[in-house]
């Protein structure tokens, strides 16, 4: 059975990091390890919240990995609290590396303009050095803008700002950039995806549904580290990680009493299990 590793924080509650990579890269069928960098009463967007530092255990925790011999298909991040960790992180990339494997980095620290609490522009310059090391990242606009230091456009560019992003962002260093949450137009919105090996650009869209949930960003990045984990090719993961989390939100949408904080991603699990099949 394929093993990855993923390393964010667990937020008791509020659907996203740990809680959500863990129960979808199950789905697909992939051992899931965790390295918890952080334990939150909730994620950051509610009004208060404890912060459980786990820095101090990530070093110690790789070098057991080593010690017993233990090696990962994918090393996939999320969410990381602080420039120490970035450090750590790229010394554990640096480690389990291999030919065989690959690096997913989602750089979340900021949507629909704005960083999100506790992070800096600084800090989007060190996720961006973190990105140098990855197979694969997947930012949303907001994110790519802060670590490429372009302003944040929100709409009304065209395909050729979003190619041009693409460029510089796998300019980096990663091999592949997929950008999220690219909309062209009131209808469409996507993931637009950039391979610089074969210099070939993709975008895979869906229809825009008219609401926004937290967490969702965290769904997608799982679900197409399980799809690629198992060997789906680059665009077959990123249309069943799309399609996936448009499922989620559907069913989320049908419950007029969903929580706020995270989309309603249980129920589409036995759909994910039967599309990635
Ligand atoms: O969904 C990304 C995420 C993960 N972890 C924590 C967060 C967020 C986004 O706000 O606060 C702690």
């Amino acid at each position: 059975m394929k093993r990855i590793l993923t390393i964010q924080d667990i937020s008791c509650v509020g659907k996203c990091s740990l809680t959500v990579a863990l129960p979808i890269i199950s789905a697909c069928g992939v051992e899931t390890s965790v390295l918890p960098t952080a334990v939150l009463s909730t994620h950051t967007a509610f009004s208060s919240f404890t912060f459980r530092d786990l820095t101090d255990d990530i070093k110690n925790i790789s070098n057991e990995f080593t010690k017993q011999n233990i090696s990962f298909d994918a090393l996939y991040t999320g969410y990381l609290g602080s420039f120490k960790q970035l450090e750590l992180v790229s010394d554990l990339f640096n480690k389990f590396k291999t030919k065989d494997n690959f690096i997913l980095v989602d750089p979340v620290m900021a949507d629909h303009g704005r960083l999100y609490k506790g992070f800096d522009k600084n800090f989007a310059n060190s996720m961006a050095n973190l990105c140098k090391l990855a197979d694969i990242i997947v930012p949303n606009l907001t994110e790519a803008s802060f670590m490429l230091d372009e302003p944040y456009i929100e709409k009304d560019y065209d395909e050729n700002y979003i190619k041009s992003l693409l460029k510089r962002l796998t300019a980096l260093g990663c091999k592949k950039a997929l950008l999220t949450g690219v909309s062209f137009n009131e209808n469409q919105l996507g993931v637009y995806g950039y391979d610089s090996i074969f210099d070939e650009y993709f975008y895979y869209h869906r229809k825009k549904l008219p609401v926004n949930f937290h967490g969702t960003g965290d769904v997608f990045a799982s679900a197409l580290c399980g799809a690629l984990t198992i060997g789906k090719t680059l665009k077959q993961a990123v249309k069943i990680a799309v399609d996936y989390t448009v499922e989620c939100i559907n069913e989320t949408v049908k419950n007029p009493n969903a929580n706020w904080y995270g989309v309603e991603f249980e129920k589409a699990i036995p759909y994910l299990i039967n599309t990635i099949k």
